[in-house]
């Protein structure tokens, strides 16, 4: 018997991956960018153990086990792993016959799960990476990365730490479907981010359901692919620029054009509650006062109601205050007020 645990990160996007061209391999419409947040604060936990003595591949996720028997998601990832591991064995036959052994898996989330805080992101990057570490894979990060896209697809931008771009790729069997490092998490310290937590409550429509209804009912959706490869391009060069100003209007901007399609759904689709709304007024209200017309922090909401507050880290301790001082907990608002919790890179 095997074992091997090993945690892995939530990413936040800012160019949103919403839409796949093909929903076997999961093949997104549009490249996408995102933050590796701290490990610290958020991550998956995940322990693999791998046996002669195993009679089926089983999942406790979060202390329960799940029925993973119909879980084509893990199983491509357990299926891709194993063949790696095969040819491994093939080509050294002291090597313990791992490939063929059943494995049960042990993950937890020290946040609350599918509540739109990335949770598939990292709980798939977590089991792609530890079963990699139980095989002894010798292979890149983006080809585990594009291993891991085919468990979730944001997952696979969970595999590098700092600002990750998923390239969407052109071939049809999702070969250069994967993601890459655009800039190390030691490349913009100043950077940070706040994560508050509007509603721990699982949200009501799931992010691979949602988006397929876009796809097959928004118009403005075929709009939004037209853009999203020039605010790419926008989006790296601010990043590499450390130029926050456009990092905040792009993140801001590429948000809102998210939940705009997801209002465009049909029948539409509501992620953001009163509560997020009234941050985002907030923000925009905060950017305004400031003095030199400069943006001091940026919203960004993935699928759920949950903001995550992206700024440079001299404005942090003005704008946790803020938040504490209109969002009080008991109104249905928490947030991590620890410095310590206000993260960037991993
Ligand atoms: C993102 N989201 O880029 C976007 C923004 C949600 C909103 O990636 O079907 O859970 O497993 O590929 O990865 C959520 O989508 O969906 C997501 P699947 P996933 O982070």
């Amino acid at each position: 018997m095997k074992t091997v645990t090993c945690t892995a990160p939530v990413n936040i996007a800012v160019i949103k991956y919403w839409g796949k061209r093909d929903t076997e391999l999961i093949l997104p419409t549009n490249d996408s960018l995102s933050v590796t947040l701290s490990q610290d604060i958020l991550h998956s936990k995940t322990t693999i153990s791998a046996s002669k003595d195993y009679t089926q591949d089983r999942l406790w996720l979060n202390g329960k086990e799940e029925d993973i028997t119909k879980n084509r998601r893990m199983h491509n990832c357990f299926r891709e792993t194993r063949a790696l591991r095969e040819k491994m064995e093939q080509a050294d036959s002291t090597l313990e016959p791992l490939s063929t052994y059943n494995v049960h898996v042990c993950s937890e989330n020290n946040f609350p799960t599918a509540a739109g805080l990335a949770s598939s992101a990292s709980g798939l990057a977590a089991l792609v990476y530890t079963l990699a570490q139980l095989f002894d894979l010798n292979v890149t990060v983006s080809e585990l990365s594009r291993i891991a896209r085919q468990g979730s697809g944001s997952a696979c931008r969970s595999l590098f730490g700092g600002f990750v771009a998923w390239e969407k790729g052109e071939a049809k069997d999702g070969s250069d479907s994967m993601a890459v490092q655009v800039a190390p998490e030691s490349h913009w310290p100043e950077l940070e981010a706040l994560v508050c937590v509007v509603s721990d409550a699982k949200k009501g429509t799931s992010s691979t359901e949602g988006m397929q209804h876009t796809v097959q009912t928004s118009p403005l959706f075929q709009e939004r692919l037209n853009i999203v490869p020039g605010r790419m391009e926008a989006m790296k060069k601010a990043i590499l620029e450390r130029d926050f100003q456009s990092f905040a209007e792009l993140t801001m901007r590429d948000s809102n054009q998210f939940h705009s399609v997801c209002l465009d759904t049909y029948p539409p689709i509501f992620y953001l509650n009163d509560t997020s709304r009234a941050i985002i007024q907030l923000v925009h209200a905060y950017n305004n006062s400031s003095p030199d017309g400069k943006l001091k922090a940026a919203y960004t909401y993935d699928a759920g109601s949950n903001a995550v507050i992206y700024a440079p880290k001299e404005n942090m301790r003005e704008i946790i205050q803020l938040i504490s001082h209109y969002f009080p907990s008991q109104d249905a608002a928490t947030y991590f007020t620890d410095p310590y919790n206000v993260i960037a890179g991993a």
